[in-house]
Order: C-alpha cells, then sequence, then structure tokens
C-alpha cells in the first residue's frame, strides 16, 4: 500500500473583541452550531472546538471569549482561555467588527496578538451592513498597525467571504496528522452543550435586563433509551434578577425551558424532559468552584 496522501492539519485560533462574530463564524466553518450566538457581548466563556474534517485537511478551529480587559475571577477565566488558544494555535484568525470604530478596546486586542506573534489573518465582518466604499479606508488602517498574512472581508451571518477563509487557512496550516477522530466535529461533552444552549436562551430572552450575570449548571443528565432527562440550574446573583428570569407567572422560564428543550431534542433525539429551576448565588463570579465548574476539561467540572 502507497502511503496515504499527506494532509493539512493544525488549530486555527479565532480572536477578537466581544460580540466581533466570532461564534457566528465558528459555525458557518464547521456548518454546525458548535458554539452560542447571541447579540450580548461576553456570551462565549470558553476556549470552544469546532472541527473541520475533509479528505486533504483536518483544522481544529478554537473559538474563544472576547479579548477584554478582566474584572472578576470569571474573566480572569475567559481570558485564560483565550492565551491558551493563542498558545496552541499554528495560525490565528483576528475577527473585527467593521461597523465599530476603531478604539482602546482594539489596541488592547492588538496588543495581545502582537504579544504572542501568530501568523494571522484579519477578517473584517459584518459587511453585510456597511458600504463597500468603507472597506478600503479599512484594509488600509490595519495593514498599517500589524503584518496580517491576509485581510479578507467577510459576513460570518450571510456565509460571505467564507470560502475565501477556508482556503487560506488550508494554504497557511502545516502537513500533519489528525489529531481527532474524523467522525467528530467538536469536544464539548453533552452536558457542556446542554448548559450552553440553556444559557443561550436565557441571555435571548433577558438580554437587556442581566447582560452578564447567569450561569446554568447541569445537575442531572440521564440518557434513556427514549428520553433524555437534564435538570440544569440557572445561577444569578441577586435575588432581584431571579423574577426577572422567571418572569411573570413563570412565563419567561417556561418559555426559555420550551425553546431550549426544541433544540436539545435535536441534540439527543427523541425526546428531551427539560426541567430548570433559579438559584441566587451572590458573587458567583468571584466564586472559585463555581468559576471552575463552568471550564468543561477540568477534573473538578460537573
Ligand atoms: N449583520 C451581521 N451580524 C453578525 C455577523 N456576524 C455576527 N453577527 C451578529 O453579531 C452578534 C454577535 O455574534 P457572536 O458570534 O455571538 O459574536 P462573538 O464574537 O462570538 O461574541 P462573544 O462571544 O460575546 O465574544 C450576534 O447578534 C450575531 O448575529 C455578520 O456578519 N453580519
Ligand atoms: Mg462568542
Amino acid at each position: 500500500m502507497p502511503d496515504p496522501a499527506p494532509i493539512k492539519s493544525g488549530f486555527v485560533a479565532i480572536l477578537g473583541r466581544p460580540n466581533a462574530g466570532k461564534s457566528t463564524l465558528i459555525n458557518r466553518l464547521v456548518g454546525a452550531k458548535v458554539s452560542i450566538v447571541t447579540p450580548v457581548p461576553q456570551t462565549t466563556r470558553n476556549r470552544i472546538l469546532g472541527i473541520v474534517n475533509r479528505p486533504d485537511a483536518q483544522i481544529v478551529f478554537m473559538d474563544t471569549p472576547g479579548i477584554h480587559k478582566p474584572l472578576s475571577r470569571l474573566n480572569e477565566a475567559m481570558m485564560g482561555f483565550v492565551r491558551q488558544a493563542l498558545e496552541e494555535r499554528d495560525l490565528a484568525l483576528f475577527i473585527v467588527d467593521a461597523t465599530e470604530k476603531f478604539g482602546k478596546g482594539d489596541e488592547f486586542a492588538l496588543r495581545l496578538l502582537k504579544q504572542y506573534a501568530p501568523k494571522t489573518i484579519l477578517l473584517l465582518n459584518k459587511i453585510d451592513l456597511i458600504h463597500k466604499s468603507r472597506l478600503l479606508p479599512l484594509i488600509d488602517h490595519y495593514s498599517k498597525l500589524h503584518e496580517f498574512e491576509e485581510i479578507i472581508p467577510i459576513s460570518a451571518l450571510d456565509g460571505d467571504g467564507i470560502p475565501e477563509v477556508m482556503d487560506a487557512v488550508i494554504r497557511y496550516l502545516p502537513e500533519g496528522p489528525r489529531f481527532f477522530s474524523s467522525d467528530i466535529y467538536t469536544d464539548q461533552p453533552e452536558r457542556f452543550l446542554a448548559s450552553e444552549i440553556i444559557r443561550e436562551k436565557v441571555i435571548l430572552h433577558t438580554k437587556q435586563e442581566l447582560p452578564y450575570v447567569t450561569a446554568v449548571l447541569i445537575e442531572k443528565f440521564e440518557e434513556g433509551e427514549t428520553i433524555t432527562r437534564i435538570h440544569g440550574k440557572i445561577v444569578v446573583e441577586k435575588e432581584s434578577q431571579k423574577p426577572i428570569i422567571i418572569g411573570a407567572g413563570g412565563a419567561r422560564l417556561k418559555l426559555i425551558g420550551s425553546e431550549a428543550r426544541q433544540e436539545l431534542e435535536r441534540l439527543f433525539p427523541p425526546k428531551v424532559y427539560l426541567e430548570l429551576y433559579v438559584k441566587v448565588e451572590p458573587h458567583w463570579r468571584d466564586n472559585r468552584s463555581v468559576v471552575a465548574e463552568l471550564d468543561y476539561r477540568s477534573d473538578s467540572a460537573f
């Protein structure tokens, strides 16, 4: 038997400020929902792998939390995941929201990038929202700030420019082995996927009122032949936040539960029984054990 043809493989860190579109991008690239998306900044809290398997390549994309200055233990843990991805990458995709004015947050993010100096492709995202004439000045601005391998305008939402991104990524990756079996597309345990889907629905239904303050912990996950039973605890920081999630007569929690259940049933067919309750844990974002539980790769998780 001749040796199989060599393939391209490696780890690609997706980096950028909160809300730039990193998770939308990884879902597009992988062609499946591996990471939750909301209009609220700081939605992603982990380093989330999304794996693309092709005959000629295996690309392990890493979604990361938005780059920001951490002010709580949770935020420090989030930035820890960003640094980890920067250390492990073969290549970086630095994604910016082309509709936003360049500011201090962008400078901070670029400084971090320069510190680790990965090979980087710059992606100008959300071009569906801007006039074409704004692209050239933006490209000019960024190419003066840093030496990017390439600059590609995209719309992660519409899929514009995504094939170009994929081609460029493969071009810059080295030859290497497959790191994961070809039939998996993420490394997240089922319990973590479930907690994220619930958290997405909580954020989507409470975004004006509770931007950053919820965590979801799975207390029971039992997969049976015909039904998967999931019990989730929604953690908030203050007593006053509990009724916001529960809603009048429990209506909002019911809606959150029913939307989450429908999505969970696609992952764990045919049926999911989902039970949710809300618990107040003051200052959980600075509580070591609660924050540790959110890290699904550590021994203390779940
Ligand atoms: N119009 C438009 N909206 C986009 C595009 N990409 C992402 N969005 C929206 O931008 C918001 C943030 O998207 P996310 O993918 O969650 O952004 P993120 O960078 O992962 O954000 P964090 O996890 O909070 O750091 C969501 O409302 C997306 O629908 C795009 O290309 N065009
Ligand atoms: Mg995200």
